[in-house]
């Protein structure tokens, strides 16, 4: 018997060599799994590594007050737990709801500061009562509790406010769609072609993976650029994402969720359905999760990659001569996967486009998390200071959505450089008398650190490498290009504040490490401070011809409307990774046979 003791499975992956060992060739047999258990009955956590050749353990080690994500054992006790107490029956009468109808939703804790060394889970009222399809439209505003999943008991029950209950809707089976069919058809097939994990198109290749935290990723990305195929990515990861919500309140205040940590990306994916999620030309790929009690489950479609028209490429009209046009239709393959956590559904997208940029894009759709209040409209007041009521006694509080990528980028190969691109008025002079001039200043990043948006200087960052350069002898480079722009509102004494440091700064950068792989810890329900990227830049490690990792947040702030309720339709949000110099020209344009 290997483990003598009951155990829960929070995490299994295929482990990944270490880079060092991977670039030299010495990895290709490696069969290691990755496991992070519980044992039930003293919580503790303990990583294992397996040798799946040999069929034996590697090393075992002990991680004592660290707190994995929640596995679906632990929520279906804590689920138990809550519907079951007879403080939470009265309650549901109390409002004149029938018991039977009862639902809940289970967060991690966050920093709560409880008892050491057990695990606790919130669990927020709801109400499913028939014909209610979905749960989250009928919040019992005021009633949650904190459970202590081990002992199934409830640890602090609140019930400290009434607010009437959202009425029940339900979505009527009449045809929404008046429109004519529109079909994507590719009559002579697809330009994907996909061996095993590696995916070719067009001039990219490269290697994908579920992760059960990370979700989908990207390994060894490839672009055929200037005649040659050359390395952009090593690896590219959603390493953590994060939702803090505005609202006051003892019920509210502490609502934040590390979907990625505490909750696991891979853990939640669900399959991609064609003609809903993805055109009708996608080919789906399987993937496998596991369970908490280590069992296999094969997800069929959880991943998608599908081409799609991408508008036009290029164009231009000669002016001395209006019949002489030249141009180019776009094309775009898409690579997603769903993950539903909680009332979210989001679609993970890397977009490849045809000029080598690398788009990165996630599509939020699902429910916004209501509250309930005592009123169905606003009074005359309501100008400049209304409540978002998207339904009767329903408010949607404003939150914010976080995204931290990770990029290992090798720019042509692992030695890169970081730089920090400000675009600013060059001074007054006898060649710019009335200073309308402005250029591109670009700055080495010389060792680990975080940097800050600057709009008014289109601030922008690359990662270039010095040994490989473009016909005119600049070197190669690759520019993160910020998008969605925001700030986290916590103030510092926030307790969740020094949890989420990852929102505090766009852009990180660090040398490479094969255990920093993501952004709040990887173990975030911990609750612990500074963990994460500000340990990993904290020593200030030198940067420069090195192997760097870039670290992206962009983020949204969600001031919601009742145009979103009770779906709301997809908001995009997301970044791009762009050809700077790394090619010597537009390659779409063809000057001449072969390679220029
Ligand atoms: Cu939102």
């Amino acid at each position: 018997m290997l483990f003598p003791y009951e155990i829960e499975f929070a995490i299994i992956r295929a482990q990944e060599p270490k880079k060092s060992e991977w670039n030299a060739g010495l990895a290709s047999h490696q069969r290691i799994a990755y496991v992070a258990l519980v044992k039930s009955a003293t919580n503790l956590l303990m990583e294992v590594l397996v040798d799946l050749v040999k069929g034996s353990i590697i090393s075992k080690s002990d991680l004592p007050s660290i707190i994995p994500p929640e596995t679906e054992r632990e929520e279906k006790r804590a689920k138990e737990a809550f519907l079951k107490d007879p403080r939470v029956i009265a309650a549901y009468n109390r409002r004149g709801l029938n018991p039977i109808y009862a639902q809940c939703e289970l967060w991690a804790i966050g920093a709560s500061g409880l008892s050491p060394g057990k695990h606790f889970l919130r669990a927020i009222a709801y109400y499913q009562e028939p014909p209610a399809e979905y749960y989250d439209w009928r919040p019992v505003e005021g009633l949650q509790a904190i459970i202590d999943t081990s002992e199934m008991v409830i640890y602090t029950l609140l019930d400290n406010e009434t607010e009437p209950i959202a009425p029940v809707r339900r979505i009527l089976n009449v045809p929404t769609n008046i429109l004519k069919p529109l079909l994507i058809t590719q009559s002579q097939g697809s330009s994907i072609r996909v061996r095993g994990q590696q995916i070719q198109w067009y001039k990219w290749k490269l290697m994908y993976s579920m992760d059960p935290i990370h979700g989908l990723q990207l390994f060894h990305v490839r672009y055929q650029g200037d005649c040659e195929e050359r390395p952009v990515l090593y690896k590219i990861s959603i390493s953590e994402m994060l939702v803090p919500y505005g609202a006051e309140g003892e019920q509210w205040r502490w609502r934040r969720a590390f979907d990625a940590g505490e909750y696991g990306l891979g853990l939640n994916a669900s399959p991609s359905i064609i003609g809903q999620d993805v055109p009708e030309n996608t080919i789906l790929l399987n993937c496998t999760t596991s369970d908490s009690y280590g069992k296999s489950t094969e997800i069929a479609g959880c991943i998608a990659a599908y081409e799609r028209d991408a508008g036009l490429l290029y164009k231009h009209t000669e002016y001395t001569r209006p019949g002489q046009k030249n141009g180019r239709r776009g094309r775009q393959m898409v690579l997603s996967s769903i993950s539903t956590v909680g009332n979210y559904d989001y679609i993970y997208e890397y977009i490849l486009h045809m000029d080598g940029t690398l788009q990165v894009n996630v599509r939020l759709t699902g429910i916004p998390l209501p509250r309930g209040v005592s009123s169905k409209e606003n009074d005359a007041t309501c100008i400049e200071s209304c409540a978002t009521l998207v339904n009767d006694y329903l408010i949607a509080p404003t939150h914010q959505h976080f995204f931290n990528y990770r990029m290992d980028l090798d720019v042509d190969g692992p030695e890169n450089y970081a730089i920090q691109v400000d675009v600013t008025n060059d001074p007054i002079g006898p060649d710019n008398p009335d200073g309308g001039a402005f250029s591109p200043k670009k700055k080495i990043i010389h060792s680990e650190t975080a940097r800050d948006y600057n709009v008014r200087q289109s601030r922008s960052w690359q990662v270039i490498n010095a040994q490989s350069r473009n016909r005119f002898y600049t070197p190669r480079g690759y520019a993160i290009k910020p998008l969605d722009m925001a700030y986290s509102f916590s103030y510092s004494q926030n307790p969740y504040t020094p949890q989420s440091e990852f929102t505090s700064h766009p852009f990180w950068v660090t040398a490479y490490k094969d255990e920093e792989q993501a952004a709040a810890s990887n173990f975030p329900r911990t609750g612990a401070p500074y963990q994460g990227l500000p340990e990993f830049i904290a020593d200030k490690q030198p940067l420069q011809n090195t192997d760097v990792v870039a670290w992206y947040t962009f983020g949204l702030t969600h001031t919601t409307r009742p145009g979103e309720w009770p779906f709301m339709n997809v908001h995009n949000a997301g970044f791009s990774l762009v050809p700077y110099n790394f090619l010597s020209q537009n390659s779409e344009v063809p000057l001449k046979a072969g390679c220029p």
